[in-house]
C-alpha cells in the first residue's frame, strides 16, 4: 500500500473534459427554468456555473500532459456552433433515471466535437466512445436511494418543457479544457484551457 501511495504522489492525475459553454442567456433561462422543474426531492440539479456540453470525457491524465491536452484543444478550434435545446428526457430512457439532460441539436457542435477526438486520439490522449456522440446539457443527477447505494432514488415529479424561447437557436463561442474535481458535495469544475471560438 506504501508504494502505491508513493506512487500516486509521484504521478499526480488529472481527470479531464473538454466541454463547449453556453452563452450567459441559455444559462440563465436553464437556471431559471430549472428553479420550477427540477425541484423534486431526488434531484441534485447541476449548479449554474458547471452547465456545458461535454465534447470529450478524457478520463485521469498524468497532470505533467495538461500543458500538451491544451494545445490539441487550441489547435482543434473550428467555427463556433449554434445550439438548439430540446426538452429534458431521463437517461437511461427506461428504468430509474440516473441523470436529467437537455439534448442539443447542433451540426456544429459535432463537427467541433468530432475535430476535439480526433486531435486528442492521434495524441494518445483519448480513446473514442463506442457509443455515438450523444450532444446534451446535464440538468440534474438523481441523488442515490439511501447511503451507500447504487440504485437511483424515485423521481416523482420529474422535470417538464422548457418554455417557449428557450430553444431558439443561440451561438456558443467558447470551448474549455476543465478539470473536474469530485468533492463530497459533487463535482467542482476548473478551467485549465479556454478557446475563443471565431464566426
Ligand atoms: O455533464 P455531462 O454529463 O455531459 O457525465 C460526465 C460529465 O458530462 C462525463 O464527463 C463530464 C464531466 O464529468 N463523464 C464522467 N465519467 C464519464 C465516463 N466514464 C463521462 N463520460 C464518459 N465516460
Amino acid at each position: 500500500m506504501a508504494a502505491v501511495a508513493e506512487e500516486r504522489s509521484n504521478n499526480p492525475r488529472a481527470r479531464l473534459f473538454v466541454a463547449l459553454d453556453l452563452p450567459e442567456e441559455l444559462r440563465e433561462g436553464i437556471v431559471v427554468w430549472g428553479r420550477e422543474e427540477l425541484g423534486d426531492p431526488a434531484l441534485r440539479p447541476v449548479a449554474p456555473e458547471s452547465l456545458h456540453v461535454t465534447l470529450a470525457f478524457l478520463g485521469h491524465r498524468p497532470e505533467e500532459e495538461i500543458e500538451e491536452i491544451a494545445a490539441v484543444v487550441r489547435d482543434a478550434v473550428g467555427p463556433a456552433p449554434w445550439v438548439e435545446v430540446l426538452d429534458p428526457e431521463p437517461r437511461p430512457p427506461r428504468g430509474r433515471a440516473r441523470v436529467y439532460a437537455l439534448p442539443v441539436l447542433s451540426p456544429g457542435t459535432e463537427a467541433l466535437q468530432a475535430g476535439v477526438a480526433q486531435g486528442l486520439v492521434e495524441g494518445g490522449f483519448f480513446e473514442p466512445e463506442k457509443r455515438p456522440y450523444w450532444p446534451h446539457i446535464t440538468v440534474a443527477r438523481v441523488r442515490p436511494e439511501g447511503r451507500g447505494s447504487r440504485r437511483p432514488a424515485v423521481v416523482s415529479e420529474p422535470p417538464g418543457k422548457l418554455p417557449e424561447g428557450l430553444s431558439e437557436a443561440r451561438i456558443c463561442r467558447r470551448m474549455t479544457l476543465y478539470r473536474s474535481e469530485l468533492k463530497p458535495t459533487g463535482a467542482r469544475y476548473v478551467p485549465l484551457a479556454q478557446v475563443q471560438l471565431p464566426g
